[in-house]
């Protein structure tokens, strides 16, 4: 059976949501929010007790290299669907609000992170002039775009791409977004660095909601480390990890999703992105904690 304690292709983690959605069909559903650049469908989790709820999003996976958290995802799935009816947390969650989650975000650059380069980051779209492929996904979106902290050489890894949502795996999260009209809350996990973020990325200037989103990352590192005593720092992008443009949660902040928070997985460099499969489980679990007093402030501040 499915190990969630390891790593796996993308064939197989879509063959594990079929699992998923045989094994709870009546809260688990997959929506086909577009196509990758090489074809490849581009699937979200929706988890819903039904009618019309607002909704959390938390993605997954859209640099392919950030390996702990495409499982992480995975194992989020597993909990949010068998905790329902079970656990009064995961129960009250889900009875005022839906969660939509996109595990492989990026899913030609995690094919061939399988293929032919583990550390590969962007999209694999080609770049017109250049031999260089791919478009930093987290550069790629319409706000601050083409600014301090992104590159327009597409050999870089940060390149930003010729046009904001030029990557369609972008401009499926964009439209889905603006079609459901009612999400509350945007969570875009990546790893590694130990850190919980909010807007901006693009300006020092600091985000309207600054004050709350710091208390409520303050309340959700604190749980995190509560498990297994991780430490994390947390503040806005800018002034805890770095300038960064065209990125995602400054989009959908600037849509009005107040709760748009960055995570940055373990660990801090011993590692990195190849984080030893034995710590996906202990890194998911203490993610969940976090997550859980994101969505529950969420959930209580319509
Ligand atoms: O540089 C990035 O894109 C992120 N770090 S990573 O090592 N995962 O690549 C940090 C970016 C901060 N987030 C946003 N600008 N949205
Ligand atoms: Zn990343």
């Amino acid at each position: 059976s499915f190990s969630y304690s390891t790593y796996h292709t993308i064939e197989e983690i879509y063959s594990w949501m079929d699992s998923l959605l045989m094994e709870y069909p009546k809260l688990v559903s997959r929506i086909d929010i577009g196509q990758s650049y090489e074809g490849r469908p581009i699937y979200a989790l929706k988890f819903s007790t039904g009618g019309n709820k607002p909704a959390i999003w938390i993605d997954t996976g859209i640099h392919s290299r950030e390996w702990i958290t495409q499982a992480t995802g995975v194992w989020t799935a597993k909990k949010i669907a068998s905790s329902y009816g079970v656990d009064s947390s995961v129960t009250d969650i889900l009875d005022n609000l839906d969660i939509i989650l996109e595990i492989v975000t990026n899913p030609d650059g995690y094919a061939y992170t399988h293929s032919t380069d583990r550390m590969w980051r962007k999209t694999r779209s080609p770049n017109s002039g250049s031999t260089c492929i791919g478009t930093d996904p987290n550069r790629n979106w319409d706000a601050g775009f083409g600014g301090a902290g992104s590159s327009s050489n597409p050999c870089s890894e940060t390149y930003r791409g010729r046009a904001a949502h030029s990557e369609p795996e972008v401009k499926a999260i964009v439209d889905f977004v603006k079609s459901h009209g009612n999400i509350k809350g945007f969570v875009s996990i990546h790893s590694y660095s130990q850190m919980l973020l909010y807007p901006y990325g693009y300006t020092s200037a600091p985000a309207k909601d600054a004050a709350e989103l710091n208390s409520v990352s303050r309340a959700a590192v604190t749980a995190l480390t509560s498990l297994y005593g991780t430490q994390y720092t947390y503040g806005s992008i800018i002034t805890t990890i770095y300038q960064a443009s065209g990125g995602t949660v400054d989009w959908t902040y600037n849509q009005g999703i107040k709760y748009s928070y960055t995570f940055e997985l373990r660990d801090t460099g011993r590692y990195g992105f190849a984080l030893p499969s034995n710590q996906i489980i202990p890194t998911a679990q203490e993610t969940w904690l976090a997550l859980t007093k994101l969505i529950e402030h969420t959930r209580d501040n319509p």
